[in-house]
């Protein structure tokens, strides 16, 4: 089988990352690149060596001949972008943040069932392999059945160098870091009935909240808290590791800074090094982020071929952007936030 040939949209900071993961994956590569920016286009064309390069997204879908497109750019762009690949029966690959309201995240859905177009979000966290080994554990029963959750990510690193437009949105830490967190929680813990919320700002010099705390109430009757914080100092810098703690009804497991899994049984303590590979492109501390999106790309292809939905589908995702929507809603009223409300 030939492999599946995809544009990239879109060639700014994180692209490089799915640019790298996309020379390694089996069954596509990326065959032509497009950015409104020139300069950026002719950096990753050039570093990719990616000839068929366009600064028009619809005149790359009508010259190409694509399997699908992927697309890096940010959150703006993303319903203009996925409506035209769908209007071009083209499959779509969607960065996160997905949409910026229900309405448009609905809508993208819509467009592409009604056109047959595959639609995944490009929500890579769930897949680093250390929380793929963890969400295993919880899975194959050695825990018993899960009753608490903590799914956390507390740093100071500076993320605003690389991407600056995280210090201008009025919204800030639960739209572009926090829904990685919460996708987890969905992912470990099933779908979420109730959200109840506070955010605050502590860095002055940003414009949208930095740190947030969440509580869900899980439709199973699992309670889990989500917490993030851009303004967290520690004695070791732990970014971008997401932290994880899970009770069950016979056990416990927990993913520790250094990426330590620790097991606890009736039958003892386990404790193994799950620390993500560092692919040859990568390069530390991103290694985790940079492993997963090569990992949600191998799943994409793999779910093409097979004609299967992919696990972070464009359906799928909605309801993760619903926990984003609620917890916002619950921070500005102090009150819980049932799902079906929104
Ligand atoms: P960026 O601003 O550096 O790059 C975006 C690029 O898209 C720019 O070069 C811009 O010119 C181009 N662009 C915008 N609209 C376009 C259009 N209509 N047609 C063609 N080109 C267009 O942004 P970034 O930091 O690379 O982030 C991109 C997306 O990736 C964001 O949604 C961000 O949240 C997400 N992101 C995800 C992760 C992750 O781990 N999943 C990490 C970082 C960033
Ligand atoms: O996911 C993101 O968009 C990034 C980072 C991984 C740094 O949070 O902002």
């Amino acid at each position: 089988m030939s492999d599946l040939r995809g544009g990239l949209i879109g060639c700014g900071f994180f692209s490089i990352n799915h640019l790298h993961g996309w020379r390694d994956v089996e069954g596509a590569s990326i065959v032509a690149l497009c950015d409104r920016d020139a300069k950026r286009l002719a950096i990753a064309g050039d570093q990719f060596d990616i000839g068929q390069r366009y600064s028009d997204a619809e005149e790359m879908l009508i010259k190409e001949r694509l399997d699908f497109v992927d697309i890096a750019t940010t959150v703006s762009s993303h319903r203009c972008l996925v409506e035209m690949a769908a209007r071009h029966q083209v499959a779509v690959i969607c960065q996160k943040p997905f949409a910026p309201s229900m309405q448009d995240a609905s809508a993208m859905v819509t467009v592409c069932e009604g056109a047959g177009v595959p639609l995944m979000v490009h929500e890579n966290f769930r897949w680093q392999s250390a929380i793929q080994t963890l969400s295993a554990i919880v899975n194959n029963g050695e825990i018993g059945a899960p009753f608490w959750g903590r799914v956390s990510f507390r740093s100071a690193y500076d993320v605003f160098s690389g991407q600056p437009y995280l210090a201008t949105g009025e919204r800030f830490i639960i739209e572009d870091l926090g829904i990685h967190i919460l996708d987890i929680a969905r992912f470990l813990f099933g779908d979420v009935a109730g959200v109840t919320a506070r955010t605050r700002r502590v860095n002055p010099a940003i414009r949208g909240e930095d740190v947030a705390t969440v509580l869900l109430d899980h439709e199973n009757g699992v309670t889990s808290i989500v917490d993030c914080s851009y303004a967290t100092r520690l004695a070791v810098e732990p970014f971008p590791e997401t932290l994880i703690e899970v009770d069950g009804s016979e056990g416990s497991v927990r993913l520790n800074q250094g990426y330590e899994l620790v097991v606890t049984t009736k039958g003892g303590v386990r404790r193994r090094d799950v620390s993500p590979p560092l692919l040859p492109w990568a390069s530390r501390p991103w290694h985790n982020i940079q492993e997963s999106v090569q990992a949600i790309q191998q799943h994409w292809v793999d779910c093409l071929r097979a004609d299967r939905e992919p696990a972070t589908s464009g359906r799928d995702n909605v309801k993760t952007l619903a926990l984003v929507e609620a917890a916002y809603a619950s921070a500005r009223t102090h009150e819980k936030v049932a799902l079906g409300a929104l």
